[in-house]
């Protein structure tokens, strides 16, 4: 079995004083860098949106952040301005060791779809690439931690699931954003899909 870690969106928007602050979202950071050393293959994703991205409540007249819109491929959460290409907010927190990256893995960078997840966009069906490089590494099994765990981690680690990865999420590594019950749904969602949901 050969496992790796996964790290997801720990920038700086997602952290206190960020853009989309996930409480406690700096609060993970020692545990990660902790960890970085016991795998053998280490992959970080970075949410990485264009000016104007389709996500962005400001992008769309009368709606606010946090409500929700219809878009060609379903429903879809508006965000505020968040992880804007090269902006600070898309950087990696300052505490978090990025040198162990094996891989770092971009997403949202389509105006006119989200992507949640680490594999696929919010269409389900548009890849990122991150499949073909774990199976091209031998990668079978997969521990994943960040931010946030009811958005980008769930779906994550949902679609790895899918895929046939073993996945484990290492909860005390991770923060919600928690928007209307999502974190209770996100963790019984991964349960039913057989995810291990650990201490770590
Ligand atoms: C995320 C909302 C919008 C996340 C990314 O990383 O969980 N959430 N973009
Ligand atoms: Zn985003």
């Amino acid at each position: 079995m050969t496992q790796a870690l996964i790290v997801i969106d720990v920038q700086n928007d997602f952290c206190p004083g960020g853009a989309l602050a996930v409480p406690g979202g700096d609060e993970i950071i020692e545990r990660i860098n902790a960890m970085l050393p016991d795998y053998p293959v280490r992959v970080f994703t970075q949410d990485w949106h264009p000016v104007g991205h389709s996500s962005f409540a400001s992008q769309h007249e009368g709606k606010s952040p946090f409500g929700l819109i219809e878009m060609p491929y379903g429903a879809q959460v508006l965000w505020p301005d968040h992880c804007v290409q090269g902006s600070a907010g898309a950087a990696f927190h300052p505490a978090l060791q990025t040198d162990p990256a094996d891989l770092i893995i971009r997403k949202g960078f389509r105006r006119e779809i989200d992507s949640y997840s680490a594999f696929f966009e919010n269409d389900h069906s548009t890849p990122t690439g991150l499949e073909g490089y774990l199976r091209t590494r031998g990668v079978d099994s997969l521990v994943m931690v960040g931010l946030a765990t009811d958005f980008c981690v769930n779906y994550s680690a949902l679609d790895a699931a899918h895929l046939g990865f073993r996945v484990e999420v290492g909860l005390e590594a991770c923060r919600a954003i928690d928007l209307d019950g999502s974190l209770a749904a996100a963790l019984d969602g991964m349960s039913d899909a057989g995810i291990v949901l650990t201490d770590h």
